[in-house]
């Protein structure tokens, strides 16, 4: 039988948090009547993150996959990989999550809520009772920088264009055609955006509150940044 709704975390070095992610995701799934699928896909992380999510999945074998991939692919890589395993099981909501506890699993059921008159739904920092948890005045005027900047150059009916909290129709994906995004980091979810934009699909914003990582060490990096920058110039192109 399929599962309603896929959540996709893609993991790199986020041992400490993962088993809690995973046991709140259940929890509120199962307070709500979410029928889900997790699936964790992970990058052979040198701290063994996938070991403890298959150790964790031995409590619900049938709710959460694990995939361990060879190397370190990158986070667009493994969100295809993710989106393919739901269309292959026609799952009819996707859900895109981090690990780092950054995303509250509290925020799902109004996902999918919204998603049913969408087909996708950003989670956004940037509107009206959305927030931001801890993060240095720096990092904040960075990433509302950078949000504004793809926004503006590519005009896109989202305030937060970066967000990695969201909630697809999976039958939007074909249309799409997913593998065509090569991006990778923020580049991905802004390419996302745009193909979804472009097509003419309907897009919605939340509100959500965004908290600082407290564990394991982030993968922001002057790298994904550029990447970002140069993908927005490329859409704009070829526009
Ligand atoms: N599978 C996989 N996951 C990745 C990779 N890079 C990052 N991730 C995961 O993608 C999610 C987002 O990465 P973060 O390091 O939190 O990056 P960020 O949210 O942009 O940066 P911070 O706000 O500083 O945390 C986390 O769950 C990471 O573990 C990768 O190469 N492969
Ligand atoms: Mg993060």
């Amino acid at each position: 039988m399929k599962n309603e709704v896929y959540i996709i975390i893609p993991t790199y070095n986020e041992a400490k948090s993962i088993p809690f992610l995973l046991g709140q995701t259940v929890k509120i799934c199962l307070e709500h009547g979410i029928d889900e699928k997790i699936l964790v896909i992970d990058d052979n992380s040198p701290d063994g993150t996938a070991r403890i999510a298959r150790d964790y999945k031995e409590n619900y074998p049938h709710i959460i996959e694990v995939y361990q991939r060879k190397e370190k692919l990158g986070l667009g890589s493994a969100y295809r990989f993710g989106f393919s395993k739901a269309l292959q099981e026609k799952a009819d909501y996707i859900i895109q999550m981090d690990a780092d506890l950054s995303h509250n699993p509290r925020s799902i059921p109004r996902f999918l809520e919204t998603c049913k008159n969408s087909d996708l739904v950003v989670g956004s920092r940037y509107v009206e009772h959305g927030r931001i948890k801890n993060w240095s005045l720096p990092r904040k005027l960075i990433s509302r920088a950078g949000s504004l900047y793809a926004k503006n150059v590519l005009t896109l009916p989202v305030q937060d264009t970066t967000s990695g909290f969201r909630c697809i129709r999976t039958s939007c994906l074909r249309t799409i055609a997913v593998n065509s995004i090569r991006a990778d980091g923020y580049g991905f979810q802004i390419e996302l955006l745009y193909l979804f934009w472009k097509h003419g699909l309907r897009i919605k914003e939340i509100p959500i509150e965004f908290t600082e990582r407290r564990m394991g060490k982030s993968k922001f990096s002057k790298k994904i940044a550029l990447e970002a920058f140069l993908k927005v110039l490329e859409l704009r192109k070829s526009n």
